[in-house]
């Protein structure tokens, strides 16, 4: 039991109730095409997820608890992909209508940025609607703060409200104990972020050993190369386990409406007050959002941001609607 419960499986035991044989129980390190890589307490098992061919339906997804089984003509398989406590899903790049589960039974959403690029709140809003949809708790984790914290990462840090904000540095090791302390003993944390960040460098920090390649960011504008490009889960000797993921450019929003009105909770508690329940707070009467921002209440830059994630989640939501009528 000694590496499942490394593993978190005490944690996620508490969470639901299952009744599992533990030794045909392992967690999803990586996933690749038809087969994943799974931690059991027999070591590593290279394990067939071929929909085809099992009986899931689901795909897996790094962070996944799953039960193997030795099947006698093709070897490991995946048997059941137990339910997710959390999991981290965007729209499918490859697909526009489509969900994609890229993290599941992850505890933290770590929203890595680093300090030497600069500060975009409309970004950092979109991934927290991202941690937000997941159910897992977002965190924001300044990296590279040793080039010292410019004005507009300064207000970004007021402008976000209720969420921990842990300033990190790879180099001086500022942050590594405090993010440590938070996962010790068996706590999940995913980074997630663009690529040049400093993912993987911070994963080695965490983990003590470089276990991660890394690679050196474009002088003329600090941007990454891409050099993570599987999501990998790994565990931290003193307690803990991470999953690095590849750098992410932009994300697509999947049925986070919910979220974004969590993420922009004093915009959604005004709007309640506006006279129609469909207001557009454009022109109707009776407006809260058009008093509030008249009052300095809201932010009109904020609302804006809103808005257009609003219109976002809209379209999309219009989409699939055609989408399904399509395919019936
Ligand atoms: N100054 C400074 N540089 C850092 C720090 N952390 C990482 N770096 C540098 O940033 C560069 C990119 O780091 P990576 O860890 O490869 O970045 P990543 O986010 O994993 O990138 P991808 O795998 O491409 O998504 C490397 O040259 C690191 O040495 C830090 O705390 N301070
Ligand atoms: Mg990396
Ligand atoms: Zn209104």
């Amino acid at each position: 039991m000694k590496l499942l419960n490394q593993l978190g499986w005490r944690h996620y035991a508490s969470k639901q109730s299952t009744m599992i044989d533990k030794a045909r129980l392992g967690r999803v390190r990586r996933v690749d095409r038809g087969e994943v890589d799974v931690l059991t307490e027999e070591g590593e098992l290279r394990v067939a997820s071929d929909s085809q061919r099992t009986t899931i339906d689901l795909a897996p997804a790094t962070g996944d608890w799953i039960t193997v089984v030795d099947d006698p003509d093709i070897g490991f398989r995946i048997e059941t992909i137990l339910p997710r406590y959390s999991s981290i899903s965007r729209r499918d790049p490859a697909e526009q209508e489509k969900e994609q589960v890229l993290v599941s039974n992850a505890d933290f959403v770590g929203i890595t940025c680093s300090v030497d690029r600069p500060a975009n709140i409309a970004k950092v809003e979109r991934f927290l609607i991202l941690a937000q949809n997941s159910d897992a708790v977002p965190l924001l984790l300044l990296t590279k703060v040793d080039q010292g914290i410019s004005e507009d990462w300064n207000q970004l840090q007021q402008e976000i409200k209720e969420i921990i904000i842990i300033h990190t540095s790879s180099f001086t090791g500022a942050g590594i104990n405090e993010v440590r302390e938070l996962l010790s003993p068996d706590k999940t944390l995913v980074l997630l972020g663009e690529s040049g960040v400093g993912k993987s460098t911070l994963v080695n920090e965490l983990v003590g050993e470089t276990i991660q390649q890394t690679t050196e960011v474009r002088s003329r504008d600090n941007k990454g190369r891409h050099t993570t490009i599987a999501r990998e889960l790994m565990l931290i000797p003193s307690g803990g386990i991470l999953i690095d993921t590849p750098g992410i450019r932009g994300i697509g929003l999947w049925d986070a409406k919910e979220a974004l009105n969590k993420v922009f909770f004093e915009i959604s508690e005004v709007a309640s007050y506006c006279r129609f329940s469909n207001c557009t707070h454009q022109v109707e009467p009776d407006c809260a959002i058009l008093a509030a921002i008249q009052q300095k209440e809201i932010d009109p830059q904020r609302f804006e941001r809103y808005l257009r994630l609003v219109e976002e989640l809209d379209e999309q939501e219009e989409r699939l609607t055609l989408q399904r009528r399509k395919a019936k």
